[in-house]
């Protein structure tokens, strides 16, 4: 009767501890599949996050395998890279500071991945493919668009560089020009994103996170100036590499906006 008992007990705790032991491993599962592994690494290391993140081909990857390797001598070649399956992270010496450089993917369906890696954000790089942005600059304008609206980063005043890229291309816009196209094309976005919402009637126009969602001031075009958040254009050229291509500009940016 006693032995039943303890049989009992003992059946019952081994139960618990698997239900635990599988509570455990889908957690950790989720966590890899959404990056938050990375980042308890980053805090770990007291690393500052950068986050390079834009639309697809812009020159991510390869900007991201210059950064890694800063003090290795000039590359001139563009890092070969393919298509970008799973947000990529690395430590990496830059300036005086160690950073935890992360590259998140452009495909739209890494949207998640992207927000909560730009939710630990000290800086963001935004890379931009000069040649697409001269011919039709609409799907950056909406990447660049989630990201400077995306959660805490406005209120955060995290620093944005938006890096226009491909710069050895003919066809590719100067940064002065990717600016000024991707205000106009923002100014239009928010104005169709801010009718969307009011179709939507008053009960979602008064909702306060979508409130925040909205960049710049109600009833003035939209303009970089008016953002909490330091924003600036600078032109790059991975092709290029160390030197002509801009990377020790990219290099400074950072350890300044980490300061
Ligand atoms: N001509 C030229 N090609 C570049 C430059 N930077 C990158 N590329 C090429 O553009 C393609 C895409 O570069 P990636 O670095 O893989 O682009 P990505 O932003 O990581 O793209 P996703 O991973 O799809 O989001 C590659 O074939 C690169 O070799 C550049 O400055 N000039
Ligand atoms: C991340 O980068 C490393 C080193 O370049 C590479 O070996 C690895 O395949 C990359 N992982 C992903 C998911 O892209
Ligand atoms: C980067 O952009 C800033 C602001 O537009 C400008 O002052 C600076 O000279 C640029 N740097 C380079 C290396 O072009
Ligand atoms: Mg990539």
């Amino acid at each position: 009767m006693a032995d039943g008992g303890v049989l009992a007990v003992l059946a019952g705790v081994v139960a618990l501890a698997l239900a635990g032991l599988a509570g455990w491993f889908l957690l950790q599962r989720q966590s890899a599949a959404i990056g938050l592994t990375n980042l308890g690494t980053a805090a770990a290391r007291k690393s500052k996050s950068v986050v390079l993140t834009g639309p697809m081909g812009a020159g991510k990857t390869a900007l991201w395998c210059y950064l890694r390797f800063s003090d290795t001598s000039a590359t001139q070649a563009v890092p070969r890279t393919q298509t970008s399956m799973a947000v990529n992270t690395s430590e990496a010496r830059i300036g005086e500071a160690n950073v935890y450089l992360v590259d998140v993917p452009g495909h739209q369906k890494y949207r998640f991945d992207r927000d909560a890696q730009l939710a630990a954000a000290s800086a963001v790089v935004f890379v931009v493919d000069s040649v697409q942005a001269a011919r039709d600059v609409r799907l950056t304008a909406e990447a660049l668009y989630d990201v400077l609206a995306s959660d805490g980063l406005q209120e955060r005043e995290c620093p944005v560089l938006v890096l226009c890229n491909k710069q050895d291309s003919a066809l590719a816009a100067s940064n002065e020009r990717v600016r000024a196209a991707l205000e106009s094309e923002i100014n239009t976005l928010r104005a169709s994103r801010q009718q969307a919402l009011d179709s939507l009637g008053a009960a979602a126009h008064d909702d306060a996170d979508k409130a925040s969602d909205f960049l710049g001031f109600e009833g003035k075009a939209f303009s970089f100036e008016d953002l909490a958040t330091p924003i600036q254009f600078n032109e790059s050229s991975m092709a290029l590499g160390r030197g002509a291509g801009g990377l020790e500009m990219v290099e400074q940016w950072i350890a300044g906006a980490l300061q």
